[in-house]
């Protein structure tokens, strides 16, 4: 595989470029009806369930050996040795309001540990990629983590879980309590603001009650860009654990400082 693993890699992001697409035109034409609910906020439509299968396809016919593990779960999951794990639509909230932005998100995991992540925003026309250590990309262009050296003047990105637990509320009040001297955004799709820290536009990112298709493509191209990305505790369970941050890797114990000071 680790020879060819650029190469899927290209032909991965063709196929995101196409579902993207898709999602652009599609958005367009969506009305009030096709809107459903999850949950409170929580919203889906049939354009996250068309491009989920189109997806499946697609990637279906570039590994046949790997399973599935994707949001909208149009196809069971199976333990196998590769997985697509795949968002067709991150930013729903924002796409079906005429907003932006929204991505596709794509990782591929060999055993426990991911070796391809994918996300494109198909409005920005941004692609993100990587395939291991120091080979971040946005557009076929190295990236890196920013080098701000503090929480101090930072610009950090964050999002409000749709069910808010207690733990969950008391995070955010933490935050607020604790980074007074930070400029605070949130923008409405994980996987991009997870990117925004990889190629240094944000220098960190917190949510709690995220899935692994939120952040299995994102954290990975962090991570290869030079960022960190752990869970509340510091600890390597953000994937499954629905913890996570992410950031420049510098400002990390102080934002962990921080979120955990009062749990
Ligand atoms: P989605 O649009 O695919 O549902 C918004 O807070 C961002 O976080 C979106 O990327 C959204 O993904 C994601 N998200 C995933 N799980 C969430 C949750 N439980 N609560 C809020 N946002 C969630
Ligand atoms: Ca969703
Ligand atoms: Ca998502
Ligand atoms: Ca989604």
């Amino acid at each position: 595989m680790s020879n060819d693993i650029e190469v899927l890699c290209g032909k991965v992001a063709q196929i995101a470029v196409s579902t993207g697409e898709f999602l652009k035109i599609q958005q367009a034409k969506l009305h009030r009806s096709d809107i459903e609910f999850k949950g409170v906020r929580n919203y889906v439509t049939h354009i996250d369930k068309e491009a989920e299968q189109q997806l499946v396809k697609e990637l279906g016919a570039l590994l046949p050996e790997a399973s599935f593990l994707t949001e909208e779960g149009t196809v069971e999951y199976q333990k196998e040795r590769y997985t697509w794990i795949i968002d067709p639509l991150d930013g729903t909230t924002n796409y079906i309001h005429g907003d932006k932005p929204f991505s596709v998100s794509i990782g591929l995991k060999e055993d426990d540990k991911i070796i391809l992540g994918i996300v494109y925003d198909p409005v920005a026309e941004e692609m993100f990629s990587a395939t291991g250590k120091d080979t971040a990309q946005l557009n076929g262009k190295p990236i890196s983590v920013s080098n701000h050296p503090s929480l101090n003047n930072g610009y950090i990105g964050f999002g409000i879980p749709y069910s808010l637990d207690e733990k969950g509320e008391q995070i955010l009040k933490n935050a607020f309590a604790q980074f007074r001297q930070c400029s605070f955004r949130i923008k409405g799709s994980a996987a991009i603001e997870i990117c925004s820290v990889a190629m240094g536009r944000s220098d960190a990112y917190f949510h709690s009650g995220l899935s692994p298709w939120d952040v299995a493509a994102g954290s990975f191209i962090l991570k290869c860009a030079g960022g960190t990305c752990t869970d509340f505790s510091g600890g390597e369970n953000y994937l499954f654990g629905k913890e996570l941050v992410a950031s420049n890797g510098a400002i990390h114990r102080e934002i962990l400082q921080g979120i955990i000071t009062t749990l």
